[in-house]
């Protein structure tokens, strides 16, 4: 594959709605859009890292580093043969998965449409709709959180997420079975808790919940497992599963009984679907998670949730959940089932609101 041309854009877009989790508060994105251009076509990969390193250690500002000193000119330096073998070329760079995930999810979209096939198909997906779910942040009374899970419920989601925190969990949770006795149900602490709260994590099995994500520390196994054989609720791993490696292991040590796989956390495309075989062969059920993506990041978790391992309702929901506008189109929609229609076109099978995206650009750089 002959690249010609990278050039990496910083957009910002405030969401419609504060999104509020246990370690912050998110109102504006700032994300890092990617585009490979080259033998007549081109890919577009988004950076799902936060603004600041508190969902992990990336960030806006770290990722941009990255790419701009290591990632991109270690692409330019050599071609490369296809989009499943770029993240190897970037070993020698530890960690900074979600910059990788960003220019990998670029190639990977320009191959397909290099080779005039959808992503999902080039990725070996066979699902022609996705299960959808949504993930609600923190709010300031219940009786918000109460109507806003009947928004979505009304609006055919098939799970509601909702995130918890110390003293905003059991009396919550409490409100909403009551409330909505037969929803499929989870909640997500974001890692606020530790083992010492194992007997108050335990309270939560009598909400009969799909799962717990991400209980304890965010680069923990060992505690997860301990929890896991007290609790009655498969506990669920996010931020914990950042390579193929760890999820063997939380598999082996009985960390998890579910696996939510985000593109960005694990570096693209090539480690989410080893993640994703590795959870098949052992009966570990996945879900796709989101990071507040654009369209771009939207349309790639798409593509990925069309693996056959993805079961359960991930938190891929409409873009008018988040944005005024989106930058694709059309936009994301959820049908009333509460799935989402996989686009048929090439690469990841929207269009792009070029105008939209210049408009909301606030740096650019193009190498080489
Ligand atoms: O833990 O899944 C998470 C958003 C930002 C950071 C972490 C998480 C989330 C979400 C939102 O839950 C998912 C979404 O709607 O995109
Ligand atoms: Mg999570």
């Amino acid at each position: 594959m002959n690249i010609e041309r990278i050039t990496l854009r910083e957009i910002r877009m405030p969401l419609l709605a504060p999104f509020e989790t246990s370690f912050g508060l998110t109102t504006d994105r700032r994300m890092i859009l990617l585009e490979v251009a080259g033998e007549g076509a081109a890919g577009w990969g988004e950076v799902t890292a936060g603004e600041g390193p508190f969902y992990n250690e990336e960030s806006t500002e770290t990722a941009w580093y990255v790419l701009q000193k290591f990632l991109v000119p270690e692409l330019l330096r050599k071609p490369v043969r296809s989009a499943a073998d770029a993240s190897e070329r970037w070993e020698p760079v530890r960690g900074h998965r979600m910059a990788k995930g960003g220019l990998e999810a670029a190639l990977w979209d320009w191959e397909a449409r290099l080779s005039g096939r959808s992503l999902s198909a080039l990725l070996g997906g066979t699902r022609k709709e996705i299960p959808c779910g949504v993930s609600i942040g923190i709010q300031e009374s219940v009786e918000k959180l109460l109507e806003k899970i009947r928004v979505e419920v009304a609006a055919g989601y098939q799970r509601v997420k909702i995130k918890i925190k110390p003293g905003w969990d059991l009396a919550v949770l409490e409100r909403v079975r009551e409330q909505f006795p037969s929803l499929r149900l989870m909640a997500d602490a974001n890692s606020a808790y530790t083992l010492a709260d194992r007997a108050h994590l335990k309270l939560l099995d009598r909400f009969y919940l799909m799962m717990i994500e991400q209980p304890l520390a965010h680069d923990d196994l060992l505690d997860h497992a301990r929890l896991q054989k007290d609790l009655e609720t498969p506990v669920c791993l996010d931020e914990s599963i950042r390579t193929l490696r760890h999820a063997e292991q939380a598999i082996e040590l009985g960390a998890c009984r579910i696996i939510n796989i985000k593109l960005g956390r694990v570096g693209g495309f090539q480690t989410a679907r080893q993640i994703h075989d590795c959870c098949r062969d052992a009966n570990v059920p996945v879900w796709c998670g989101g990071m507040l993506e654009s369209g771009i990041g939207r349309a790639h978790n798409i593509a990925l949730a069309t693996l056959p391992n993805f079961s359960l309702p991930g938190d891929v929901s409409a873009s008018r959940r988040y944005w005024q506008q989106d930058v694709i189109t059309p936009e994301v929609e959820v049908t009333p089932g509460g799935t989402i229609q996989v686009p048929e076109g090439d690469g990841f099978g929207y269009g792009l609101r070029l105008d939209r995206i210049e408009k909301l650009t606030v740096r650019k750089e193009t190498f080489p």
